[in-house]
């Protein structure tokens, strides 16, 4: 069983379904269904669906019981991660794809620039950099115990993973110097994905929060009504932020 939550318009729904069911809730068709787990991959496409308004439904793929592992759910995502999304019977996979999916779904939101815009490739930069680079790091820094084969030399991966994680908040830091948002003065998808990523490095030595420019625009996105709500439903505490 599917643990789900239906968030979106006026309606909240606690439930428990199989998600092969046919979804109907007063007769509406929900589009969006997204496999998440509070706190992980899921959390930026999470922060998309809200701030479009989109009608959508929330399934928790319980990760204490691996079930990210499980044969039904490797159906959708063969790689076994978090998150998936579901959209008019197609899933994908890939946090960053989810974003730029619904990003595309609703463009009247302006979270992406449009084609011939010349910040849409500075979005693809950042949305790669993030995912590629300061994610990556993460995930190394947070699994170390999957990059050695030497449980002795643990400490020295998770040591080198935060220089490397300094490394990149530092080039975000110069970014935002003269910037409001990642892509100069308007939120993007970007934001939102940095957002989930300055969450996770909060543990880190040289947290976000030591940086000065990226320490205030957090603190200012700390406060955007989507985090606020988002992270209200993950369970997410914003108080490091203020
Ligand atoms: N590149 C993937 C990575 C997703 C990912 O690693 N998700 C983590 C949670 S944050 C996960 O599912 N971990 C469980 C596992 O590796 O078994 C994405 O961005 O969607």
């Amino acid at each position: 069983m599917w643990q789900g939550l239906r968030l979106g318009g006026r309606v909240v729904h606690h439930l428990m379904r199989r998600y092969e069911y046919p979804l109907v809730f007063n007769m509406e068709v929900v589009l969006f269904k997204l496999y998440y787990y509070p706190n992980n991959a899921s959390l930026a496409p999470h922060f998309l669906l809200h701030h479009v308004g989109a009608e959508y439904e929330l399934l928790l793929v319980d990760k204490k019981s691996n079930s990210q592992k499980s044969a039904e759910y490797l159906k959708l995502n063969p790689a076994g991660r978090i998150p998936t999304l579901v959209y008019n019977e197609q899933a994908i996979f890939e946090s960053p794809a989810i974003c730029i999916h619904i990003c595309e779904l609703h463009p009247e939101q302006g979270l992406i620039p449009v084609i011939g815009d010349s910040a849409r490739p500075l979005f693809f930069q950042w949305l790669a950099f993030l995912n590629n680079t300061l994610q990556a790091e993460l995930m190394v820094r947070y699994y170390p115990h999957r990059h050695t084969n030497d449980e002795s030399t643990i400490p020295n991966v998770v040591a080198a993973q935060d220089e490397r994680i300094a490394e990149a908040l530092s080039i975000i830091n110069d970014q935002l110097e003269h910037n409001d948002y990642l892509l100069g003065d308007t939120l993007s998808a970007c934001d939102y994905f940095l957002f989930m990523l300055a969450e996770w490095s909060l543990p880190i030595q040289r947290s976000p929060l030591t940086f000065k420019h990226l320490a205030s625009y957090l603190n200012r996105l700390s406060d955007h009504p989507t985090v606020k709500a988002v992270c209200d439903i993950e369970g997410i505490d914003l108080t490091p932020f203020k």
